[in-house]
């Protein structure tokens, strides 16, 4: 901020001067207001409110049809045996950096507290949908099995590949005990669908659609990004590029 305000006071200074004085005096400056632009930037993300709460909308807001995108069926061998018996064999691990490991039932999900919430989903491609979701808070899951201090990410590991890769995303811990982040097991007042990442997908309302992990089988807490996958967070950071903060 000093920096930019006596790089201004400088740029005055230097419009009185005449000649090459002037111009020699107008480079360094600009380097010095470009540098403060992106100073700005950075300061700007650090200080978005994390916690903010991502807008909710009434029933009737709700679109009448919330396409399906990405892996529409994992259709594996694994995943097909588990969908035929209504995933009453899944069990949602929990693991990692935590002092009590989880083996949790879609039974066991669907009796936590939950929330509902009616939500805008936006994706990337260029499309959003509003849709109700429901299921128990992240945070409170890893509350019971005991975060470790060293904790710094949550990864979701799905049951999908997609492009030949096992698809997996990652949020920080303000995100993951974000009061509007759930593990939903019910979408439009049904439980969760196929196409929709059944049995339980992660709802992480301030991100992109990208983030939204559907068909989690585990959730491991990590201090560190850089041994899962290829070390950018997900499946889309790893091999498309895109931004790990996918804020919205
Ligand atoms: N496991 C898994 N999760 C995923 C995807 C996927 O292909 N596999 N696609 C992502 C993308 S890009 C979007 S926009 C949303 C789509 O969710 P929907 O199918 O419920 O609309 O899921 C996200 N989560
Ligand atoms: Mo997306």
């Amino acid at each position: 901020m000093i920096l930019t305000r006596r790089a201004l006071v400088a740029g005055g200074a230097a419009t009185l001067l005449t000649g090459c004085e002037r111009v020699q005096n107008w480079g360094p400056t600009r380097e010095l207001l470009r540098s403060g632009e992106k100073l700005n930037g950075g300061l700007q993300r650090l200080l978005i409110d994390r916690n903010a709460l991502a807008p909710e909308f009434r029933p009737d807001q709700m679109s009448p049809v919330f396409r399906v995108n990405g892996t529409a069926n994992p259709n594996t061998p694994e995943y097909n045996a588990l969908a035929s018996g209504q995933f009453a064999d899944w069990r949602l691990q929990i693991g990692g950096l935590v002092a009590r490991p989880l083996r949790l039932s879609l039974a066991q999900l669907r009796s936590m507290p939950y929330r509902t919430q009616i939500t805008r989903h936006d994706c990337v491609e260029g499309w959003s949908a509003i849709g109700q979701w429901q299921g128990p808070l992240l945070g409170q899951m890893l509350r019971l099995a005991g975060l470790r201090d060293a904790a710094r990410f949550i990864v979701f590991h799905c049951a999908d590949r997609i492009q030949g890769h096992r698809y997996y995303e990652s949020i920080d811990l303000v995100d993951a005990f974000h009061p509007q982040t759930i593990m939903a097991v019910a979408m439009n007042g049904r439980p969760l669908d196929i196409g929709h990442g059944a049995p339980v997908r992660l709802r992480v309302e301030r991100q992109l659609g990208y983030k939204h992990a559907k068909y989690v089988m585990g959730i491991e807490a990590v201090a560190s990004l850089d041994a899962t996958g290829l070390g950018k967070g997900g499946f889309w950071e790893d091999h498309h590029d895109y931004d790990w903060f996918a804020g919205i």
